[in-house]
């Protein structure tokens, strides 16, 4: 199976309209929407979601951002969609990201950064098996052939 990754847009992404937006970014790249669920997160779930961060201090504030709007949830697939995403979301805190990724032009604080993206193949797997744990959409884009060799 081509490599998939887990793309979150979180609550400030949903509250400030970015969502069309995010989705085109990718959409336009040449990766193909595998799944995708808008809804609000019960803590505990942020909480297994985020929890290799769970000994940091900003754990409590992080957990609090994602419970406090509803998020957009997707499955993205596509050659080295992980690592490719991740370029096209940017740097963690916005203040290193570059202009033309996602956070570098939507977003000023490392805490209200709009996007999540999984750091590899891994955890790209871990996160989409919590969050679509039915698994990803069965389809074939039929531009399949002018964007892969
Ligand atoms: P990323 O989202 O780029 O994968 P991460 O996994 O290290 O970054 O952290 C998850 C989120 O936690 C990140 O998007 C924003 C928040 N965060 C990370 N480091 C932080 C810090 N030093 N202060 C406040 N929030 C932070
Ligand atoms: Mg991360």
């Amino acid at each position: 199976m081509a490599e998939q990754t887990f793309i979150m847009i979180k609550p400030d992404g949903v509250q400030r309209g970015l969502v069309g937006e995010i989705i085109s970014r990718f959409e336009k790249k040449g990766f193909y929407l595998k799944g995708l669920k808008f809804l609000n997160v019960e803590r505990a779930f942020a909480e297994k979601h985020y929890a290799d961060l769970s000994a940091k201090p900003f754990f409590g504030g992080l957990v609090e951002y994602i419970v406090s709007g509803p998020v957009v949830a997707m499955i993205w697939e596509g050659k080295n969609v992980v690592l490719t995403g991740r370029k096209i979301i940017g740097a963690t805190n916005p203040a290193q990201s570059e202009p033309g990724t996602i956070r570098g032009d939507f977003a000023v604080e490392i805490g209200r950064n709009v996007i999540h993206g999984s750091d590899s193949v891994d955890s790209a797997n871990k996160e989409i098996a919590l969050w679509f744990p039915e698994g990803p959409a069965n389809w074939q884009s039929s531009q399949h052939k002018w964007i892969y060799e």
